[in-house]
């Protein structure tokens, strides 16, 4: 009896892992699927933390965005062509269009469409700008519940606490450690773009 039900299960399971394995792949290849070939060669962590939770963004169909990211500062971040990030308060600034790529499950890849860098934060919270994408670009994005958006980063943390993406009063890039997600200097209306 018990012979019977395993020989009749045990296909069944195969086969099934056979199809996850295949939906991983192609979670994957989605994740890269805007990368040039040398980005994807030296770049395996655009699309690394929790591989095997991630697909299910991808399945949305919802994984790029082209936003402005408008602080409540008042400025729209910024990412010149040197790869600098600044505010800046032209609305219709090139340098403000951004790529907003889900990566994983929460977590994005935020990137200049001008520029070509992706914005990425130090371990010392310093903004700056990265022509290939590592875990210094990976944010951890959060609805708050004022409806502004603030962006982690999802490597780094200063004394236990979350450093994020913010803008001061004078447009200048805040430094992580002085962030906090109370802050209206960390929080951003995405704007659509062009
Ligand atoms: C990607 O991340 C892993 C561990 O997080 C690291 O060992 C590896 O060197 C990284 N690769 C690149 C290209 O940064
Ligand atoms: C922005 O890009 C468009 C199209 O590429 C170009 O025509 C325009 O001059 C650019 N504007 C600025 C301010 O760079
Ligand atoms: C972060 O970037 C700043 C400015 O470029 C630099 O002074 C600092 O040493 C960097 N920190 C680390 C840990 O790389
Ligand atoms: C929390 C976390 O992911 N930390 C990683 C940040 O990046 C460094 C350098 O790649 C890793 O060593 C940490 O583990």
């Amino acid at each position: 009896m018990h012979k019977w039900i395993l020989t009749w299960i045990l296909p069944t399971l195969l086969y099934r892992s056979y199809f996850y394995i295949i939906f991983l792949v192609g979670a994957i290849s989605l994740a890269c699927n805007d990368m040039t070939p040398e980005q994807m060669a030296t770049n395996a962590n655009c699309s690394s933390p929790e591989r095997h939770t991630r697909s299910y963004d991808y399945m949305e169909g919802g994984n790029v965005r082209v936003r402005r990211l408008f602080c409540r500062t008042q400025w729209y971040i910024k990412i010149d062509k040197r790869g600098k990030i600044k505010g800046v308060l032209e609305r219709n600034s090139n340098y403000s269009i951004l790529e907003i790529r889900t990566v994983a499950i929460g977590i994005v890849a935020i990137k200049g469409v001008a520029s070509e860098y992706f914005l990425a934060m130090n371990k010392s919270g310093k903004l700056y700008g990265k022509k290939v994408c590592n875990e210094d670009c990976n944010f951890i994005e959060w609805i708050q519940e004022n409806h502004y958006n603030t962006y982690a980063s999802a490597n780094w943390t200063h004394k236990g606490k979350e450093m994020y993406i913010a803008l001061k009063q004078n447009g200048a890039p805040k430094r992580g450690q002085k962030t906090s997600k109370e802050d209206i200097s960390s929080q951003f209306l995405p704007r659509p773009a062009p």
